[in-house]
């Protein structure tokens, strides 16, 4: 009997401003109290997660004082020790205080620029301190409401240009430390710079350290904008660039909803947990996402606790539609190989090419054949609804 209990290895982390989201929106203020980042290590413990993650000014307020930067970093430690939680991924807040409200590296103003850039090298001591490999940068104002204001080639390069310097920054401080680049096509901004992971993927090519760099694709931002996420994903995968993931749910065409995952397209996570097992993915599952605003601390557990027995489900799906030998039949007649054409395709030759130039194909024959996905589809809806 599955239990579908959290264990570290699953790799289940929450950022502090997951849980400790309070619920404000922008018709409502917050519904919930505050917590301090050690009370919400503590409720992390408590559902079982495996890690935290934080931007600088979860923990720290921007303006603290050293002596209760001191202080905070003390108890955090503290309830890390105490829960045996760990610190995977870290990450800059830049995009709530007003200097970031025309952006942090793409901002027009200089001094707005090199802000940026100082409070990005404060910030990845702080992740390297408690242990943090993974380094994200979500450029959330890093766009524009006019194209009159800023040209975006210009934006590329002061993007390109910072993280180059943070590439050198990790190497010189010898943090051992990866980037991770996650894309958005907009919201808080009305258009985001590099706005989904393939933008990134692109954009990481042209890095001086582009070994150093990945990409933390989130299912919310990639379905806004109408993609299929899972696609996203494996093309990540495929590239070697997969270094993290933020899961959530959200219905397309709205605004950031950050729902609890798989509680909208169940059969989405189904496929995009079955593609991050398949594949031996191992880095974190990270669940960028909050409750709904109709909660308490209480609710808080619940959506958490929702995220990961819903992963583990679906993972155990997963494992039952590789083993369900109609399903597997089905994909072997579909991917069944021809060996008459494995020596005209392939890699290119001049012999290749003539002798598939020279091949009859009954194109009418060939069309004619039904492929049997209604069949396919229809099984894996058994499975997942749980009729197999
Ligand atoms: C913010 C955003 C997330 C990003 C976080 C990292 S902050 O909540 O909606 O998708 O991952 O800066
Ligand atoms: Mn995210
Ligand atoms: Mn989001």
């Amino acid at each position: 009997m599955t239990t579908y209990q959290p264990k570290p290895e699953h790799k289940f982390t929450f950022g502090l401003w997951t849980v400790g989201n309070r619920g404000r929106d922008p018709f409502g203020a917050e519904v919930r109290g505050t917590k301090t980042p050690a009370e919400l290590v503590y409720l992390l413990g408590e559902v079982g997660a495996y890690g935290v993650n934080f931007h600088d000014n979860d923990l720290i307020p921007i303006d603290a004082t050293p002596a209760e930067a001191e202080t905070i970093k003390n108890s955090f430690r503290k309830a890390l020790k105490d829960t045996g939680l760990v610190v995977p991924m870290a990450t800059t807040n830049l995009f709530f205080d007003p200097i970031f409200k025309d952006g942090a590296f793409t901002s027009n103003d200089p001094k707005v620029r090199a802000y940026a850039m100082q409070k990005t090298m404060n910030a990845i001591d702080l992740g390297a301190e408690f242990g943090a490999k993974i380094y994200d940068f979500w450029g959330g104002r890093e766009g524009v409401e006019t194209d009159s204001s800023k040209n975006p080639v210009d934006a590329i390069k002061r993007n390109r240009e910072a993280m180059n310097f943070f590439c050198e920054y990790v190497l010189d401080k010898k943090y051992d430390m990866k980037i991770v680049l996650e894309a958005k096509p907009n919201e808080p901004r009305a258009d985001i710079y590099n706005a989904t992971t393939g933008h990134m993927l692109a954009f990481i090519a042209t890095l001086d350290h582009p070994e150093m760099v990945g990409v933390n694709p989130e299912l919310a931002h990639e379905t806004m904008a109408g993609l299929n996420f899972m696609h996203n994903v494996a093309q990540a995968w495929e590239a070697g660039k997969l270094f993290h993931i933020d899961l959530n749910d959200q219905y397309p065409g709205r605004y950031d909803q950050d729902l609890r995952f798989g509680s909208r397209d169940i059969k989405a996570a189904f496929y995009l947990v079955k593609f991050l097992e398949d594949v031996g993915y191992d880095g974190s599952r990270h669940f960028d996402a909050h409750a709904y605003r109709t909660e308490d601390f209480e609710g808080v557990k619940d959506f958490a606790r929702g995220c990961m027995r819903t992963y583990l489900m679906l993972k155990e799906k997963a494992s039952q539609f590789n083993k369900d030998s109609e399903i597997q039949a089905l994909l072997a007649e579909i991917n069944a190989v021809d060996p008459m054409f494995a020596s005209v395709t392939g890699k290119y030759s001049a012999e290749k090419a003539k002798a598939l130039k020279a091949m009859n194909f009954d194109r009418v024959k060939i069309a004619s054949r039904g492929l049997k996905y209604e069949r396919l589809d229809q099984l894996t809806i058994d499975l997942i609804l749980g009729d197999r």
